[in-house]
């Protein structure tokens, strides 16, 4: 039993595989680094000091991780460690080149190290790296955002996706007055206590706690129901009349795998909000920026009363924001009693690399993009009619997924019936042939400005490699 404050003696790592000198972990990259791809070597051999390091990693953090997703459990195997990224390619310690379709959950729209980006950020960090106070291209940032999406009058920026939608849901219940929310089953939003939790049995409508250390009454305060059922929403509010601050949603989900809305559903989610005196609060942390100029609900005609972003709005760097209604938004400290608070908040990097990307996000940029993904998905539908494969597509503009299941995928309950054990077997034969999918059946793959129609193809004919083996 650890007495509390006894120094434990120090472990040494094994001397050989001691992390070196930082800048010797960052050299300067040349610019035509072409290292051998994963495909190229033999055995193990290939992803050595990848091993030796993520060894060392699981010594000093949960699962060698800083997130879960991040660990391989859901595919199984190990992950390589990553050195560094260019366009649409990362590169593991060992020299190993993959197309990379994860694009760090979302953020890289334009790709790895995007010259417009890393120049931005050289120029900005000779300036300082955080001064706790409001800079230019915070209010540039903030401006540019809130003249794309109209729902938007006013917003928070903050530091990540979590802190958005925790932020947002606490100005809900502040403005409405109410406490309950309403989520779906397979959206995430984050790791706040009271997002995490998961639908009653049965009728039961109160949540449920989906990990340990979330409380029983902060759950309960937490509705869940499916995703793209409108009648379960209805009813919830014929079951609890004036108790629902909020609908929180995904307007296009991308946590449970690409689902899109079924045609109507986020129409029906605004009018029966507005009826019952609650807010409607939209998620885009994925979708803000990735398919449209602004968010899903430019492209829908849907205003929500709120709306979460992150990821791509700071181009890699930590971020998230949440806006909407002026008279909603005043209510936030300081101008208003709600408090909400963070020390790195509008981080001037961040808000560099979010106006370096946002200046690139334009319709042209968003047409290449849609071409790319019909591209994509016409390739893989071929294959996978070709083969008769059990396996599915779901795209939304550069975001898919590819779902191991013989029929459509349109509900959670789709997604929970997909042969995840399949997904975990093509994801390595894909990753060992230097594609690299998100690794999990409930993610979103993205596709880059970065990507060639020859990245592509390499995923297509990965797809076709393993029906044919199969
Ligand atoms: P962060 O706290 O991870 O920045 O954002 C939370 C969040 C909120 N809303 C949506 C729609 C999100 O997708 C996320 C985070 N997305 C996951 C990927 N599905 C981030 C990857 C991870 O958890 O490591």
């Amino acid at each position: 039993m650890n007495r509390v404050g006894a120094r434990r003696p120090r472990k040494v790592p094994p001397p050989d595989i001691r992390v070196r000198n930082l800048m010797e972990l960052l050299p300067v990259l040349l610019p035509d680094a072409s290292p051998a791809n994963a495909s190229a070597a033999g055995g193990d051999a290939r992803h050595r000091r990848s091993r030796q390091l993520h060894d060392l990693a699981r010594r000093h953090m949960p699962g060698g991780v800083s997130s879960p997703v991040r660990a391989f459990k859901a595919v199984g195997g190990r992950p390589p460690i990553i050195a560094y990224g260019q366009g649409p390619r990362v590169f593991d310690v060992d020299g190993n080149a993959y197309i990379d379709y994860v694009a760090a959950f979302g953020p890289l729209i334009l790709g790895h190290a995007h010259p417009a980006v890393t120049d931005v950020l050289t120029r900005a960090i000779e300036r300082g790296t955080a001064f706790g106070a409001t800079t230019e291209l915070e209010v540039e940032l903030a401006r540019t955002i809130c003249d794309a999406i109209p729902s938007v009058e006013m917003l928070r920026f903050v530091s990540s996706g979590t802190e958005a939608t925790m932020s947002a849901l606490r100005l809900a219940r502040a403005f409405t007055g109410r406490d309950r929310i309403v989520k779906f089953e397979g959206c995430y939003h984050g790791h706040a206590d009271g997002l995490l939790a998961k639908a009653g049995s049965g009728q039961a409508t109160l949540g449920l706690p989906d990990s340990p250390g979330v409380p029983e009454s902060y759950a309960a305060q937490t509705l869940v129901v499916p995703f793209n059922d409108e009648e379960a929403v209805r009813h919830l509010f014929d079951e609890h009349p004036e108790e629902i601050a909020a609908v929180i949603v995904e307007p296009i989900a991308g946590n449970m795998g690409v689902v899109p809305p079924a045609p109507g559903f986020l129409q029906r989610l605004r009018e029966l909000t507005r009826e019952h005196g609650s807010l409607l609060l939209f998620d885009e942390v994925i979708t803000g920026f990735r398919l449209h100029y602004g968010g899903v609900q430019t492209m829908f005609g849907i205003e929500p009363d709120l709306t979460c972003l992150g990821k791509i709005i700071g181009g890699g760097l930590p971020i998230g924001a949440y806006g909407g209604r002026r008279e909603i938004m005043e209510m936030v400290a300081p101008q208003g009693p709600v408090y909400q608070a963070g020390t790195l908040a509008g981080n001037p990097l961040a808000m560099a690399a979010g106006c370096a990307t946002l200046e690139r996000c334009d319709e042209g940029l968003y047409a290449d993009l849609e071409e790319k993904g019909q591209y994509l998905e016409s390739q893989i539908m071929d294959v996978i009619q070709k083969h008769g494969a059990p396996m599915t597509m779901n795209r939304v503009g550069s975001m898919f997924t590819l779902f191991c299941s013989p029929t459509p995928i349109q509900t959670y309950a789709d997604v929970m019936a997909c042969d995840t054990d399949a997904f975990g077997r093509f994801f390595h034969f894909a990753l060992e042939r230097g594609v690299y999918l998100p690794p999990s059946q409930f993610e979103a793959a993205f596709i880059s400005a970065a990507h060639t129609d020859d990245d592509l193809d390499r995923l297509a004919a990965a797809v076709g490699e393993y029906f044919l083996k199969s």
